[in-house]
């Protein structure tokens, strides 16, 4: 069924509930000497081409790539439209590698049709930090689809991490492929309920009005968390400190230092923010939400051609509850102009999502890991990462 992953040192399905299968890696890594020194062989026509994303021009062609190409919704009513900003962010985290943003381009035109991404970060799964992979933004064209490209592709990617004496990788996929360590569901809550409605992102209920619907949604114009505010610079290590202590509970989680946390929670317009609780009297900080944006083009509308969607990141209740933090981080969504707000089902999230009028979508994520098995799936809410 599977030609492609049943080679690769994944879980397979067989595997499910076989005691005799043990968590960890599921191959040694081998000598750097012996990792194949070449690229994979491409079809004829088409070279590697490695992207310097920080180039304008470069990132203009992925950007343009992937808003032509990359994720649809199972009706193809609606296309992931990541910016250029937000390519340049999710691309170049601490320590990153240019040799691990992979394109293919056609040799006559030197046109970029095929593109994959990988950047490092350490991933604890149970008590073992691992340095990993997150791969991600793999797309071919859609005139080039199912001719095999893909898993030459994910080779090239394994070998090039390979060479940096790295062993394992993390990706979610809206696919099923061998085997999910854990099934998560998206959820969304109105902002602009009535422009969802007309672009076919949601639906009038049955018995509501257009007008009820829109004071269903209603939220307050202000904030109601005395101290919260946008994350600055000066906030990092105390952020770090708050993050560190709430992901230490999943069994799969980042492990974030305050380069890290700086890095991907610092506010950046357009691409991330994040807000701190402060604590009035003694200036301590308590509680933390972050979210990232990234809308969608519309494939087919009159009169909107993008939606503008913030998704859940991180967030960490100490002091406020969830419930008010969240609502909080939905009042700035509003008042920045998101229509939708969209989470999944990890970490504590289950607790706020019914509450704040969040409601199932038609979409999974799911969570995989390269080369290290788990013997059981997890619960998405024993899952402490988030993808972009
Ligand atoms: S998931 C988003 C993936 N991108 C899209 O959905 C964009 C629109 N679609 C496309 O561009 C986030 C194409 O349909 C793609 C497949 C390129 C998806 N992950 O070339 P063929 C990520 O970026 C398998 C993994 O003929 P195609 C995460 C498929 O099962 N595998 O197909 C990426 C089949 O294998 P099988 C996927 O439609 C993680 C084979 O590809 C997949 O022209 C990558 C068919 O290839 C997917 N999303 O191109 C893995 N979709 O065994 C990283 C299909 O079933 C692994 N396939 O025969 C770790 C690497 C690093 C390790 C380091 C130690
Ligand atoms: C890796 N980084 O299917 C990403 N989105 O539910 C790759 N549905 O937006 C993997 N179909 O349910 C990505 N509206 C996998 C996801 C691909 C994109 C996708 C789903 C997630 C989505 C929307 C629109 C559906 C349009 C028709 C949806 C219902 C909203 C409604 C609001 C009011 C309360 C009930 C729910």
């Amino acid at each position: 069924r599977h030609r492609f992953w049943e080679t690769q040192p994944v879980g397979q399905f067989r595997d499910l509930g076989d005691p005799t299968v043990t968590e960890g890696p599921i191959e040694p890594p081998i000598p750097l000497s012996d990792v194949k020194p070449d690229p994979y062989t491409l079809p004829a026509s088409y070279d590697w081409s490695t992207c310097d994303i920080s180039d304008d021009a470069v990132a203009t062609e992925v950007y343009n790539l992937l808003t032509a190409n990359y994720v649809e919704d199972d009706e193809n009513m609606f296309r992931f439209n990541y910016s250029r900003e937000f390519l340049r962010w999710a691309l170049r985290p601490p320590a990153y590698f240019t040799a691990w943003h992979i394109g293919v381009r056609v040799k006559s035109s030197k046109k970029l049709v095929a593109f994959i991404t990988g950047v490092p970060a350490r991933i604890r799964v149970r008590n073992d930090v691992v340095g990993m992979a997150e791969i991600n933004f793999l797309c071919v064209h859609k005139k080039l689809r199912s001719k095999r490209l893909a898993p030459v592709m994910i080779k090239e990617v394994t070998r090039r991490v390979h060479l940096e004496n790295m062993w394992q990788a993390a990706y979610t996929a809206g696919v099923v492929l061998p085997t999910p360590i854990t099934t998560t569901q998206y959820w969304h809550r109105s902002l602009n309920p009535k422009k969802l409605i007309e672009v076919g992102f949601s639906r009038l209920g049955p018995r509501m009005t257009m007008s009820r619907t829109i004071k269903l949604y209603k939220l307050p114009d202000s904030v109601i968390t005395p101290g919260f505010r946008k994350m600055e610079l000066r906030d990092v290590p105390a952020v770090t400190r708050l993050l560190q202590g709430y992901l230490a509970q999943f069994v799969v989680a980042p492990d974030f230092d305050d380069a890290d946390v700086e890095h991907w929670l610092l506010p950046r317009e357009d691409v991330v923010e994040s807000y701190v609780v402060e604590c009035p009297q003694t200036h301590e900080l308590t509680d933390f939400c972050s979210f990232y944006t990234l809308p969608s083009s519309i494939l087919s509308n009159q009169n909107y051609s993008v939606l503008k969607a913030a998704y859940s990141y991180y967030n960490v209740a100490t002091k406020t509850p969830l419930l008010q933090l969240m609502n909080d981080a939905l009042i700035v969504a509003k008042q920045k102009e998101y229509d939708v707000f969209n989470a999944l089902d990890v970490m504590h999230n289950g607790k706020f999502l019914k509450e704040l009028k969040f409601g199932p979508g038609d979409g999974q994520l799911h969570y995989y890991l390269y080369n290290y098995r788990l013997q059981h799936p997890l619960k998405p809410s024993d899952l402490g990462l988030v993808l972009l």
